[in-house]
Order: C-alpha cells, then structure tokens, then sequence
C-alpha cells in the first residue's frame, strides 16, 4: 500500500482533522505493507486569502500537528508540498486533460466561492487538479481523508483513467479513497448541518488540537443540542442534527457505535452527556497538545524533519514525473 494524504496550513487543526483523517494516517502507517506520504499542503492554502507573514510558522505547527497526532517521521515521510516541485509540474499537465465541466460539479468549489464565483481565482476552481497531481504523482493506492474529499478524490480517479486512455498506458494509479470510522464528517460545534471547518468564523464551532481542558469544556457546554433527552436509537437522533454530532464524536473518540453510547446515555440529559465528552475529548487532545507544544518549542528540529521528508519525496516524484512526460512524448 502507497498511502498519500495531506492538510493545508490554513488554521490550527480540528478534531474534525483528527477524527476524520489524522487518526487513520496513523492507523496505516502502522500496516506492515504500508509506505505513508503525508504532506503540509501549503499550495492549497494560498487559493484563498491568507498571510504570507504566518506561512511558513503555520507549515511548521501543521507538521507538529502530524507527529503530536501519532504521525511518526521515522517511519512516514512528512513533507512541505510546496517544496516538492513534481506536484506543480504535474499538475499543469493533467489540467490539459481536465473538462471545466468536472470542475465546476465540485461542490467544494461551490461552498467556497459562494455567490462570487465568476471573481474566484482560477487556483480554487483547479484545486482538485492539484489533488489529483498530488496523489497521483506517488501512485498513492489508498487516500485516507474526510467524507468531504470524496468528490475529489472520484476526480483524482477520473483523471487517472483519462491519462491512462488517452496515452495508451498503465502509468497512473487509480487510488482506493480510506474513509473510515465513526466520525467521518464531524459537524460544526454550533451548526449541525455545516460541517466543522477550520475557516468558520466561530471559533466556538470547532474544537482545536491546541485548546486548553477549559476551553474544551467550554465549547462542548455551549454546543447545540435541543430539549429532548437522549434517545435509544441512533434512527431516533434523525433530524436531531447537534445531538447526532455529539453522539458521533462521543463515539469516535471512545472508538464505539453510537449505538453503543446510546445504550449507555438513553433517557439521560445533555448536562450528564456532555461534561462526560468535554472529559473524553481532554483525554485525548491534552497529550497531543501537550507533545505539540514542545514541538514548536524546537523549530530546528522541525524544520529537520521536513528536509528528510521532502528529499524522499522528491525522489520518488521526479521518477513518476519523468515517466509522464516520456508517455506525452515530450522532447529530452
Ligand atoms: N469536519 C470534518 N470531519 C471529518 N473530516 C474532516 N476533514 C476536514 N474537515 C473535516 C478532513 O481533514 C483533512 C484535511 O483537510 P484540509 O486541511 O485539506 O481542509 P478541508 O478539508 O477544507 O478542512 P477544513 O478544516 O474545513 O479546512 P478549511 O476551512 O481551511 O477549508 C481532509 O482529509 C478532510 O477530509
């Protein structure tokens, strides 16, 4: 198994990252077949604003992220995207064979251009091309990420196909996405309709890797639920969409079904439920924020790890790239 996948330096991670993506990274990194790319996709992060003054610090705390969350850099190669030339290079080539009708299907193109999307910079609109490049330049064959990449990761899969027809080749791989667990879509803290996202405005709507036990059990308290107890079922949470969320990251992070929470919590009120999941979620993040903060004490040691990390994607890289410029027959 080649296992690719990354997270943009947009904001600090959430524990939508770490249910959804994060967790399972370490999970394959732990099978014995397994060789892992897992990148700072920094080039992401500059389609939409940004701060060129916190970039490079942003790269680092995301990388810290990784290692604080069970990514371990002598067995996975943690690299800066931007660093690794091949993903850009690639990616102009597979925009060739993109249709703009693909792209303009992708609803996470739609979400964030919002009503302005004429005024959208081409870089959001291609992003999902620079995904597929960044996948398909390892010949990843499993894609752990969140329920809301999926559509990207059908394009990754798509444009594969494309460039294997097209050139008459086996060149590219078509990668299996890994979309695993309870918590594969957590929602927003204060919305539960909108998924938990890094550039929400709310800050109340996300809990991060990097907030303290209080602010853990603050925002839990203030999240949205609705007068009614816990049910019995999970059919019953229908409809009930913060008190499904609750119910899901429970489970995730205890690594149970809702189902079996709700056995334990049935007919129970939100003021015994949630004090129990502030517990559980402090229990899991206070060592990941305890182990990241050290990290950051140690830039050098950071920096250190990227360098390796990009080296080795580098050399892979440039093999792929190579082959696909000799398949689209250019001069050498
Ligand atoms: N709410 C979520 N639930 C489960 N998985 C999630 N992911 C993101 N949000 C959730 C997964 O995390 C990985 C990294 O995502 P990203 O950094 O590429 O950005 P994103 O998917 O656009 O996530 P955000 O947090 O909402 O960032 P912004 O606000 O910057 O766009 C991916 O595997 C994703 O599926």
């Amino acid at each position: 198994m080649r296992i690719l996948s990354g997270m943009q330096p947009t904001s600090h991670l959430h524990l939508g990252n770490y249910l959804g993506a994060l967790r399972n990274w370490v999970k394959l990194q732990d099978e014995p077949d397994s060789e892992c790319f897992y990148m700072v996709a920094d080039l992401h992060a500059i389609t939409q604003d940004y701060d060129p003054e916190g970039l490079a610090q942003a790269t680092r705390e995301i990388a810290a992220a990784f290692i604080a969350g069970g990514v371990d850099p002598a067995q996975s190669s943690i690299f800066v995207q931007s660093s690794v030339t091949a993903h850009s290079e690639l990616m102009w080539l597979l925009s060739t064979m993109t249709q703009m009708g693909k792209l303009e299907r992708m609803t996470q193109f739609k979400d964030k251009a919002g009503k302005n999307a004429e005024r959208a910079g081409l870089g959001l609109f291609a992003y999902p091309v620079l995904m597929a490049a960044d996948i398909l330049i390892y010949k990843a064959t499993h894609v752990p990420v969140g329920e809301d990449q999926k559509q990207h990761l059908e394009l990754s899969r798509d444009i594969a196909a494309t460039f294997n027809t097209k050139y008459k080749t086996e060149t590219l791989i078509q990668p299996e996405p890994y979309i695993v667990g309870e918590a594969t879509r957590v929602m927003s803290l204060q919305d539960g309709s909108k998924k938990m996202s890094k550039s929400d405005p709310s800050e109340k709507s996300r809990i991060n890797m990097t907030d303290d036990a209080d602010t853990i059990a603050k925002k839990i308290k203030k999240a949205q639920t609705d007068p009614e107890p816990l049910p019995e079922t999970v059919e019953e949470l229908e409809g009930r969409v913060g008190a499904l969320n609750l119910v899901t990251i429970y489970a995730a992070l205890a690594e149970v079904s809702r189902a079996e929470v709700l056995t334990q919590y049935a007919g129970k009120g939100w003021g015994e439920f949630k004090p129990a999941l502030a517990d559980l979620a402090v229990e899991m993040l206070a060592p990941m924020t305890e182990r990241m903060n050290q990290l950051m004490d140690d830039p050098l040691e950071i920096d250190k790890i990227l360098v390796a990390g990009n080296e080795k994607a580098h050399q892979i890289t440039q093999k792929t790239l190579k082959e696909v410029q000799e398949t689209m027959g250019f001069w050498k």
